[in-house]
């Protein structure tokens, strides 16, 4: 649809509320559920959610219009966070907490003798992400919202989300996730805000108007890109900020040339290829190297992004750019749409006339790059001759900068060649590659990690000559998690208990939760608590018994590790780990015993073997325990299928102990961990990433740490002998030979060998069973506290209360007073 002149001149006011009592809010449903949809009560129950949801809209929307006028009206500079992956999960269930009207839905919908949360849970998923950074963003998302933080949040609209897990004789199986299958009623489509990305074609120099020589762009294979508006509600404070979606489709429908030429098929298979490029998320959580549709992906979203954000600029400024630097501000969610830096000089220079300094200018100083990653793997690179095929302007861009920069380089060290080839954006080769992580501390004025540790590991690390070159641009901003999500909405019962004691004001306060410590030997206090977790470890026993059809006693010890499943967050030590437990039943070493139920849930890449190998397993030895009568209650494995976040809203309020094992310098910083640790769960966890503040937050006493530190595993790799490792304990021994001698896999054989010479490989990179001893030590002393009910209670209350670093309130303001520098 073309953008037409507005035909009203009336100037603008704020939009009424509608009512909010529950008798407006049944009759509104009933409309919605009648006369709009066409369906009744007692229909499928998804309607119902539809209806609901419309109903809720309608409230959203006068503030989501009054959030954007406010903005508008003040010329706010603005925030945009660029990011391949936004993992929302449901909304409705959210909203209404954020609305504040949860009482009057509920009576609402009992008028209709129907219950409020069956309806919130016929939600499907939103799916956009992988894993942790994809999680982050929502949560950010909520508390900038929640925070009357102006930023808007770019991503892209996938057809497919995350793939399905399913379980099929112990083996995962990924199925396709069709989520916008059915209405999605929390999008709104922006036809009149189309842009326009261009692909292929060649570079020309022309002579422009004022004799200049200028590039173009020519000879391009366009494509489409759609908007569409998700609302992002902030705790009970009449603000709505915007998540803007792109879907891509083709510059005509069908191509009319073709289509007359009686090529009816070519036409269609141009539209279909188009919309190829927002079909599916790419479900690796680690790079993947080289996938052209990949980068396809990463550049449609910087262009539609940034046009946006220039097309909103010349509404009121013109071509005059001079303030562009102190009223916008992109921040890159990992190397991902970091491609946005080159294109933004394009957009400036080639569309809006800029010369390159003041193009450099603005660009550098608005640009800001988080980094997730310590894995050196995981850095995108990408083969130059794709983007001279693909992006081959952005590639003439990428030599300038990288030109312009090494000179920097060598001016501050002349004559170190070895340092120019080390930093160069390009890596020179047979094959050539472009470096995103460097293009994008070159174009950035703010480099971040996302945890103490990791921070600073990237700057003696990975990007040390970086940091040598630009200490300045180097800071952290530790990861956290919204409470609102992870505690008001999946945690009511304790929600409730906590504010009958300290108010709810600790809701967007999240600091104030310090004030639960007074009630941590506070023996009634802890009574109620104990009540909770109980009642919560009873859902999630019921979700197990459904989803795994194992039994989960309320009164056996939880122990959780869900969360992708890799190598280095070794599932596989959780795993050895069960088994000693399993033999030590075996062989009657029982005394003092403590029954646990452990779970373990996540997703492995379709293409990562040996992580798909570590489900197998884990369901196989489930199977063993599980279906011993000498087991019994004692030990419980299960693996939840399908993980994901509507399935953590009822893992972590009913989890003990949260599972936190990555070799140490591995895992960036880990959010799981914090949302366990808000919902009253112990840590067992190694000196890694966030693991390391929550320690710092709780104390020795309240935490159960283990294993190597990160300067250790790099010392230990020197000297690390597996085969020794196991010769000089019995225990890991007779583990080890339960895994070699085919127990869990008596009809399947040699299924587990990659597995098993992983382990015992010199040079296994995640030292799994250097940790074996230390973490077996530390979970028998688990054991013995859990049996101490008062004193875990005491280290549960504890986890929460001191819990309040981890918000991503906490989070968004560091990176507004450091980076962004709004006001709010
Ligand atoms: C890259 C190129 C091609 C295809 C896929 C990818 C890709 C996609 C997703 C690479 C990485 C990811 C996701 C990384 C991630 O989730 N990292 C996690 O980020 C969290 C938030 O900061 C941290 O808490 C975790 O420690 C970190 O592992």
């Amino acid at each position: 649809m073309a953008k037409k002149k507005s035909l009203c001149t009336k100037e603008f006011t704020q939009l009424k509320k509608l009512p909010t009592d529950s008798k407006s809010l049944a009759i509104d449903f009933e409309r919605y559920l009648t006369r709009h949809l066409g369906r009744f009560v007692g229909c499928v129950p998804f309607y119902l959610y539809e209806a609901l949801s419309l109903t809720l809209r309608d409230h959203i929307m006068t503030d989501w219009r009054n959030t954007w006028k406010a903005y508008e009206v003040k010329g706010v500079k603005k925030a945009y966070y660029m990011s391949l992956e936004f993992l929302i999960g449901r909304s409705l269930g959210n909203h209404i907490l954020n609305l504040g009207i949860n009482s009057e839905l509920k009576s609402a919908m009992q008028q209709f003798a129907l219950e409020l949360e069956e309806i919130i849970t016929e939600e499907h998923d939103a799916g956009l992400g992988n894993g942790g950074l994809g999680r982050l963003a929502a949560c950010f998302m909520d508390s900038c919202a929640t925070l009357k933080l102006p930023v808007v949040g770019y991503g892209i609209r996938y057809e497919y989300g995350m793939f399905r897990q399913v379980i099929k004789d112990g083996y995962q199986i990924e199925e396709p996730d069709h989520w916008l299958r059915d209405n999605n009623p929390w999008e709104l489509e922006r036809p009149e805000y189309t842009q326009i990305i261009k692909f292929g074609g060649r570079v020309e120099m022309i002579t422009n108007h004022n004799r200049k020589p200028h590039v173009v762009w020519v000879d391009t294979e366009d494509i489409l890109a759609i908007p569409y508006d998700v609302p992002i509600s902030g705790y009970k404070n009449n603000t709505v900020n915007t998540l803007r979606l792109w879907s891509a489709t083709a510059t005509n429908v069908f191509s009319l040339e073709d289509f007359n030429a009686g090529s009816y098929s070519d036409a269609v298979e141009a539209k279909n290829k188009a919309e190829h490029i927002s079909m599916v998320l790419y479900p690796n959580d680690a790079s993947e190297n080289g996938k052209e549709l990949r980068l396809k992906q990463q550049y449609f979203l910087a262009s539609a992004s940034l046009q946006d954000v220039l097309r909103m600029w010349s509404i009121n400024e013109g071509n005059d750019f001079s303030k562009f630097a102190s009223e916008n501000v992109f921040q890159m969610n990992d190397t991902h749409p970091t491609i946005a830096v080159a294109e933004l000089m394009r957009l400036l220079i080639d569309e809006h006339y800029l010369s390159w300094d003041d193009a450099w200018a603005i660009t550098s100083q608005t640009m800001a790059y988080t980094n997730h990653t310590l894995l050196p793997e995981a850095l995108e690179k990408w083969p130059v001759s794709l983007f001279e095929n693909l992006l081959p302007r952005l590639l003439q861009i990428i030599y300038e900068i990288n030109a312009r920069f090494l000179k920097q380089v060598s001016s501050k060290w002349p004559g170190d060649i070895n340092r120019q080839i080390r930093m160069s954006i390009i890596e020179e080769g047979d094959v050539k590659f472009v470096r995103m992580a460097y293009l994008a501390i070159a174009g950035s004025f703010s480099v971040n990690g996302v945890a103490a540790l990791h921070s600073q590991l990237l700057t003696e690390g990975l990007f040390r000559d970086f940091y040598e070159l630009w200490p300045e641009k180097f800071n952290n901003k530790t990861n956290g998690v919204t409470p609102r999500r992870w505690v008001a909405h999946s945690n009511p019962l304790m929600t409730t208990l906590i504010s009958e004691k300290i108010g709810d004001n600790w809701i967007n306060e999240f600091k104030n939760i310090s004030q639960l410590k007074q009630y941590a030997d506070n023996r009634p206090f802890a009574k109620l608590w104990h009540k909770v977790k109980t009642e919560n470890k009873k859902r999630l026993a019921e979700l197990i018994k459904s989803e795994c059809n194992v039994d989960f006693d309320v009164n056996s010890l939880f122990d959780v590790q869900v969360k992708r499943i890799h190598e280095y967050k070794r599932q596989l030590l959780n795993i050895l780990h069960v088994i000693h437990l399993y033999n030590r039943i075996k062989r009657g070493d029982t005394d003092n015993w403590t029954n646990r139920c452990v779970l373990i849930g996540g997703k492995a890449a379709p293409g990562y073997r040996l992580a798909k190998s570590i489900i197998k397993l884990t369901n196989n030895i489930a199977d063993v325990i599980n279906n011993d009568p000498q087991i019994g209650n004692k030990l419980k494995l299960a693996f939840i299928p399908n993980y994901g976040v509507s399935k953590m809203e009822i893992i972590c309020p009913g989890t003990d102990l949260s599972e936190q094992i990555s070799t140490a310098g591995k895992e960036a910083s880990g959010t799981g961990n914090m949302k366990f640790m808000m919902n009253g769960a112990v840590t067992i966890g190694t000196y890694d990433g966030a693991n390391i503040e929550i320690l710092d937050a709780v104390g020795n006493e309240n935490f159960f740490l283990f294993g190597l530190k990160a300067d250790e595993v790099e010392a230990r790799r020197h000297n690390y002998q597996p085969e020794n490792i196991i010769n000089e304990d019995d225990d890991l021994k007779q583990v080890m030979h339960l895994l070699t001698c085919g127990h869990f896999n008596s009809f399947e054989t040699g299924i587990f060998d990659e597995i098993i010479s992983s382990l015992l490989n010199p040079h296994d990179p995640w030292l799994t069973l250097a940790d074996f001893r230390s973490y077996i030590d530390a979970q028998e002393k688990v054991s013995r506290a859990y049996q101490d009910r008062d004193g875990w209670l005491k280290m549960s209350i504890n986890n929460t209360a001191c819990s309040g670093h981890f918000s991503t309130d906490r989070t968004m303001q560091e990176y507004n007073k450091d980076i962004w520098k709004l006001d709010s």
